[in-house]
């Protein structure tokens, strides 16, 4: 037998354990190894049953996602699950961590499931772009019954040990030592001459005959782009009319079709991308961590309120500070109205509300910061104000504590350089709204220590955010490359195009709004302070004043307003076209001589998202970003790029680096170098007939 899977007899019961840290995924080693355990327990006199279960932390979480696109090799996980569901002995399932996908699919072939209280159990293969591919479709159906198990399957969410009892999907809930407990209800199954229950035998129950396109109707919208739901809901439907062996057969070729998908290449990609992003290249496993007990945050604002929520929710007490009484009293009381609001929503108890409310406690002193550990400051987006604010940080913060900043588009250096301890000093980039977005861009400056920039990743973890480490530039990674697509958004309105038909092929693309939608949602008055920030300074690379700074300069900031590019009913955030934004543009074309000409969906596409990749490049090139995944990560996480695209990086691999460039080039000829220079790494990629990821 293989070392990753042993067998031993326990009071009457063959116990096979799987071990092969740190899931128990089942790769071929394990599945072999399954099969010999089975081998042994099915010959062994004394085992009356058997119980499979997982070591360490989990029973097995999952077919081996690493062995996906690589040839397969026997034997094939159906088969295993077939030889267990038809042994000649009783087969009871221990559970405990997460019984996930192909674990679960193992589960199912046993006749009897017993869970520790703590364990979850799902099938969570939708979520990699697949479905279950070892029988859960077929199986699950005629467990519970086809109505609960469409959302299971088709939605992919884990569920814990009690419901997955009510729900018939485990037998029997313990707690304590989960072997014996198995091995003991195993004992009782086999005293009491408990049948053997192979769930292909089972007819399969359906209570909605309109099941299936009321669910699909019911998931169009979320699951836009999405093709693995839609095969789910499939695969469960074939379980309701086709017989177990047909069943199998379709749930087969519809996992195949899964496998080859785009779609799934990019979710896997996710997966593992935003597992690999906090680890930072350079920064050493064991690199030590400060304690974080205590925070406090800058600034009660939109930007300040959010944050300080991340670190109530995660139970950590923060301080938050404003200037003014009056100011910090209004944060206060949007933090609560917000708390009420998901409390409404039965999403937090009253209790709970008091509790996170009582871990911010408000001051109007900095001489109240000089035991925080890590201080974030959110004040206003300029430079001076941002120094004057670290200068009073270096003054009353013990020494060791970590001082960040929450700045989207300022030197996080020059801020360092204000205090007389660059190394303690970082960028915590938060994403609006800051409860809510999870992606956390920590910027590290030319100085700050190693230990810093792992306790800080650590901590995004802790406040359920995915941290990705950045380097020091205008807008980081995010804005720096939403800046770019900007720029191309506005000049094709100017070319001809109008605001409405660039957002709705951003948002076709996949992505949840479209720049104008989305610049609205920001305010317009934010990227126009940004840009009046530049062409003050006489950067080179400040924009001419367009259509959408002439809209800010009227007051049309967006939602805000009830008016920006779009126009806005009351109550209601659905953009609509606006006449007098038609005549604004058009008046503006005019004054700069240009006739407008028609833009194709095409060219809006390409020029959008190829000057973002463009862009990434460059970020790369200068080391900004380390690896072509934290640029995914960050745009999927921080402005919703469809995850089933994989990020704008992988996407581009997908398109094909030597067109991107080729069509770079084109750009640059026409448009100019100012958003248009390719990127060395891009041409040398292209020209190399390489991807960033496929070398
Ligand atoms: C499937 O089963 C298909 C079948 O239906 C059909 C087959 C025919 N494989 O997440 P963590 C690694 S599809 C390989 O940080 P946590 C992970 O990369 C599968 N590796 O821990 C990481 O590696 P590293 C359906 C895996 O405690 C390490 O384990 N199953 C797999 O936060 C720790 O992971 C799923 O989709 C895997 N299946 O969360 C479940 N899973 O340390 C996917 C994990 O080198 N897994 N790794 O970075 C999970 O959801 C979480 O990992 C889990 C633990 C909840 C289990």
């Amino acid at each position: 037998m293989t070392q990753v899977v042993r067998y031993e007899c326990r009071d009457g019961i063959g116990v096979i354990t799987v071990d092969y840290p740190p899931v128990n995924a089942l790769g071929a080693a394990v599945r072999s190894g399954l099969l010999a355990a089975l081998e042994q327990g099915l010959q062994d006199a004394d085992a009356r049953a058997l119980v499979v279960t997982g070591d360490g932390r989990t029973f097995p979480a999952g077919a081996d996602i690493r062995e996906f696109g690589k040839p397969p090799v026997e034997p094939f996980l159906p088969d295993v699950i077939n030889a267990y569901e038809s042994a000649g002995k009783l087969t009871v399932a221990a559970i405990h961590g997460t019984a996930l996908g192909g674990g679960m699919e193992v589960a199912l072939g046993c006749d009897y499931r017993v869970a520790l209280d703590s364990a979850k159990v799902g099938l969570p293969e939708v979520k990699l772009g697949l479905l279950p591919g070892a029988g859960g479709t077929q199986r699950l159906p005629r467990l519970i019954g086809a109505d609960a198990a469409l959302p299971i399957i088709a939605e992919g969410n884990p569920v814990p040990a009690a419901k997955a009892k009510a729900l018939g999907l485990v037998d029997e809930v313990v707690s304590g030592d989960l072997v014996a407990g198995a091995v003991a209800f195993a004992r009782k199954l086999v005293e009491s001459n408990a049948p053997q229950r192979p769930l292909r035998e089972q007819a399969v129950k359906l209570d909605n005959p309109n099941l299936f396109a009321e669910y699909e109707k019911s998931i169009a919208r979320k699951q836009r782009g999405f093709l693995s739901p839609f095969r789910c809901i499939e695969a469960v439907r074939a379980a309701t009319e086709l017989p177990f062996d047909e069943g199998m057969k379709r749930e087969r070729a519809l996992f195949m079709e899964l496998m080859q998908s785009s779609e799934s290449r990019a979710q896997r990609h996710v997966f593992f991308a935003e597992r690999e992003v906090a680890k930072v290249p350079g920064i050493a496993k064991d690199t030590p961590r400060r304690d974080i007990n205590t925070v406090a945050v800058i600034g009660a604002g939109t930007m300040g309120g959010g944050i300080a929520m991340n670190f109530a929710n995660a139970g950590i007490p923060v301080r938050l500070l404003e200037v003014k009484q009056d100011a910090l009293d209004r944060g206060l009381a949007v933090i609560r109205r917000n708390y009420e609001n998901t409390a409404r929503k039965g999403r937090l108890t009253q209790d709970d509300v008091e509790k996170r409310m009582s871990l911010i406690q408000p001051t109007l002193s900095y001489d109240d910061l000089g035991s925080v550990d890590l201080v974030i400051e959110a004040v206003f987006e300029t430079m001076d104000i941002k120094k004057a604010v670290f200068k009073e940080l270096d003054r009353v913060c013990k020494p060791g504590a970590i001082l960040a900043t929450n700045t989207s588009t300022l030197d996080v250096n020059e801020i360092a350089a204000i205090t007389s301890r660059p190394q303690d000093v970082m960028g915590m980039h938060f994403f609006s709204p800051a409860n809510v977005m999870k992606l956390l861009e920590n910027v590290r400056g030319e100085k700050t220590a190693d230990d810093v920039v792992a306790t800080v990743m650590d901590l995004s973890k802790r406040i359920g955010k995915v941290g990705v480490c950045v380097g020091v530039c205008h807008g980081f990674v995010g804005n720096r490359m939403l800046h770019k697509r900007q720029h191309e958004a506005i000049a094709l309105v100017e070319e001809g195009a109008s605001p409405e038909q660039v957002d709705k092929v951003i948002y076709d693309f996949g992505l949840p709004m479209g720049p104008f939608a989305m610049s609205d949602l920001a305010g317009l008055d934010v990227g126009y302070r940004i840009r009046e920030e530049l062409r003050k300074a006489g950067d080179p690379e400040a924009q001419a004043l367009s259509w959408v700074d002439k809209l800010a300069a009227k007051g049309r900031y967006g939602q805000k307003t009830g008016a920006g590019v779009f126009r806005y009913e009351e109550g209601d955030r659905t953009p609509r076209p606006d006449p007098e934004v038609a005549e604004l543009i058009a008046e503006h074309r005019r004054e700069k001589g240009i006739t407008p000409r028609e833009v194709t969906d095409q060219e809006i596409l390409e020029r959008c998202l190829y000057v973002m990749v463009n862009e990434g490049a460059k970020i790369l090139e200068e080391g900004i970003a380390a690896r072509p995944l934290d640029v995914d990560v960050v745009w999927i996480y921080g402005y919703g790029f469809p995850v089933y695209r994989g990020g704008p990086m992988f996407w581009a691999d997908h398109v094909g680096v030597k067109t991107i460039y080729d069509k770079v080039v084109e750009f640059q000829k026409r448009l100019g170098d100012s958003n248009w220079k390719p990127a060395p790494l891009l041409k040398q990629l292209a020209e190399a007939g390489k991807g960033f990821y496929a070398g």
